[in-house]
């Protein structure tokens, strides 16, 4: 596939199983550089109706060889499967997510999955604008679910994770990752909870704790299940893909699963709104036109607040009055 074909083109070379495309893609939508607007439109709306299914957790928690357990029993099942493994803690070296590459390189030779990463942070508008954009791609392609991995560290990451339809968050044994896991904001944002690393002590008492800290949440018409897993050894595993089914079936059932996406689009409309804004905001800061009042507010003749206002509302040609 010549590189510079049109997003249609492309879209429908992806859709014909050609990886090449679809990373091709993954890389325009992920890099604001232009052309990114012409393939969103084309993957929006039906680029969210692939069944999304979000990993959570601290990193080194055991996501990534969860993962690729999990990929083993969906392919099991003949389902095809993406994954969008999404590293916020590597921005240069991509050496996680180097790790998540080599720790799912059994699929690699299965074209029924196909495994992205993004490892870069410094997006505009953050890793939450950027990963469901590639997401949407991913989405459109004939995949049966799309699984996203993210480190649940910081809110872009409970955002990715609201991205999902069905969470599930690791946890390993250990009092501290339970309390970890309520500060970060995730308990609230769990469909699925999974002690990991259960071969270590203390994995009945973390579960004991998540089971404590759910029951002081809201009642909610799907009470989260919490799971033991050892997953390089796949102990456990199998019960996580069953649980993700039960978990499918009640959105299907109680309309939770449209319920969830149409609060998600307006999410994106969110993110989306805010990525224009910073772009427009960059620009405005970049642009020749304004040097004038770029050098009064440096030279504190303008105060800051005046600048920026005057800069919104007069765009990008209008000359500050003097
Ligand atoms: N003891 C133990 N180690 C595990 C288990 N699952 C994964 N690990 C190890 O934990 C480390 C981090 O795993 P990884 O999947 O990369 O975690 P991630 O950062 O959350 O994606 C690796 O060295 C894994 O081999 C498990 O069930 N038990
Ligand atoms: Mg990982």
């Amino acid at each position: 596939v010549p590189l510079s074909l049109e997003p249609g083109r492309l879209i429908a070379a992806a859709q014909g199983g050609d990886r090449r495309a679809l990373a091709r893609l993954l890389t325009i939508v992920e890099d604001e550089r232009g052309g990114a607007g012409l393939v969103l439109a084309a993957a929006y709306p039906d680029g969210g109706f692939t069944y999304r299914i979000g990993i959570t957790g601290a990193p080194g928690s055991g996501k990534s060889t969860l993962t690729d357990r999990l990929i083993g029993h969906l392919r099991a099942a003949g389902e095809q499967v993406a994954v969008l493994a999404v590293d916020p803690t590597s921005p240069f070296s991509g050496g996680a997510v180097l790790g998540d590459r080599i720790r799912m390189q059994d699929h690699s030779a299965d074209s029924g999955v196909y495994i992205r990463s993004m490892a870069s942070r410094g997006h505009l508008g953050g890793l939450s604008a950027a990963a469901p954009r590639a997401l949407a791609v991913l989405g459109i392609v004939g995949f049966d679910y799309v699984l996203v991995e993210t480190v649940g560290v910081g809110q872009d990451e409970v955002e990715v994770a609201g991205a999902a339809d069905t969470t599930v968050v690791v946890v390993n044994p250990g009092w501290g990752d339970a309390v970890q896991t309520a500060k970060a904001g995730i308990l609230e944002v769990g469909d699925i909870f999974v002690v990991n690393k259960a071969d270590r002590p203390g994995a009945e008492d973390a579960a004991a704790d998540l089971v404590a800290m759910l029951a002081l949440g809201d009642a909610r018409s799907w009470e989260p299940p919490v799971l033991a897993a050892v997953a390089w050894q796949g102990t456990g595993t199998r019960e996580v893909v069953d649980a993700i089914r039960s978990h499918r079936r009640h959105l299907e059932g109680s309309g939770g699963l449209e319920a969830g996406r149409r609060g998600r689009r307006r999410a994106e409309l969110e993110a989306a709104l805010q990525e224009v804004c910073s772009r427009r905001v960059a620009s405005l800061a970049a642009s020749s036109t304004h040097g004038d009042i770029v050098r009064s507010v440096a030279d504190g003749e303008v105060d800051p607040w005046s600048a920026a206002e005057h800069l919104v509302s007069a765009g990008t040609d209008e000359r500050w009055p003097r």
